[in-house]
């Protein structure tokens, strides 16, 4: 290499170099913890003009025979048995409606804030099953986790979004208190211990979400008037949206229909 050849080689090495240095770094991971809200940015649900969206998830097409779940191989699990238990993963109810549904608001809040409840989801872990077997919270709402078991669960959520842990609860031990930062539907529960407990909880930074029930209804309350997308997850029937839009005090019927050639 020339002299000025070699000069203007070496300036661009070290420029690059340089830039290596200052900018060249990763990027530090976004993140999308929510924090507990300010007082002064909450959006407060008022009643004179808050909506309702209420509704059920049917079931089309052919029932699948409900799973006997077997605790033989923890004789303190069965002992707490008499009658035959059942999986939950597809519930489908008398009225060909689907339990165990989470429904919630998908899309249309904007970025509107909401108060956190302080007030506690339970979720029990009774007869070696979880109950129920889904639920929903706010993120940073506590959930309080109970073992009314003669027997030694161990929690283990597996979370896409959020930190994942697994904790050993012996029986009659202290309850849990634990809370999810981040937005997550769903995020999958299951007990190290005994391979047949799973639970499903939804995570939202808002108070919009219900589980369908034994009619295979819901009903989502208190919404500020708007344009929504409503969507319906189901753990093994994938999901279903719909676009829904509710006035002041309206109160709009959303209907969804799921089965097995649903799965996404
Ligand atoms: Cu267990």
């Amino acid at each position: 290499m020339k002299g000025k050849n070699r000069v203007i080689f070496l300036a661009l090495s070290l420029s690059i170099l340089i830039l290596s240095a200052c900018g060249g770094g990763q990027k530090p991971a976004e993140s999308t913890e929510t924090k507990p809200a300010e007082s002064s940015t909450i959006t407060k649900i008022d009643p004179a003009t808050a909506g309702t969206i209420t509704g059920k998830v049917n079931f089309e097409g052919e029932a699948p025979k409900p799973r006997q779940i077997r605790m033989d191989a923890e004789a303190s699990c069965a002992a707490l048995h008499k009658e035959p238990v059942y999986g939950e993963e597809i519930v489908v109810n008398d009225n060909k409606t689907l339990e165990y549904v989470f429904v919630y608001v998908k899309d249309g809040l904007g970025d509107k804030v909401f108060e956190t409840p302080t007030e506690p989801v339970t979720l029990d872990q009774k007869g070696c099953r979880y109950h129920p077997h889904m639920i929903g919270v706010q993120t940073n709402q506590p959930i309080k986790i109970l073992n009314s078991d003669p027997t030694t669960h161990n929690i283990h959520p597996v979370p896409a979004n959020n930190q994942e842990w697994n904790t050993s609860m012996s029986p009659g031990g202290q309850p849990l208190d634990r809370t999810f930062k981040r937005e997550e539907v769903m995020i999958p529960i299951k007990c190290n211990v005994h391979p047949w407990m799973k639970s499903y909880i939804g995570v939202l930074k808002h108070p919009f979400f219900a589980v369908s029930g034994k009619e295979g209804s819901f009903t989502i309350k208190g919404l500020p008037p708007g344009e929504y997308t409503i969507e319906a997850w189901h753990e093994k029937l994938g999901t279903a949206t719909q676009k829904v839009t509710v006035g002041a005090q309206e109160s709009k019927t959303v209907d969804f229909t799921l089965s097995t050639k649903t799965v996404s």
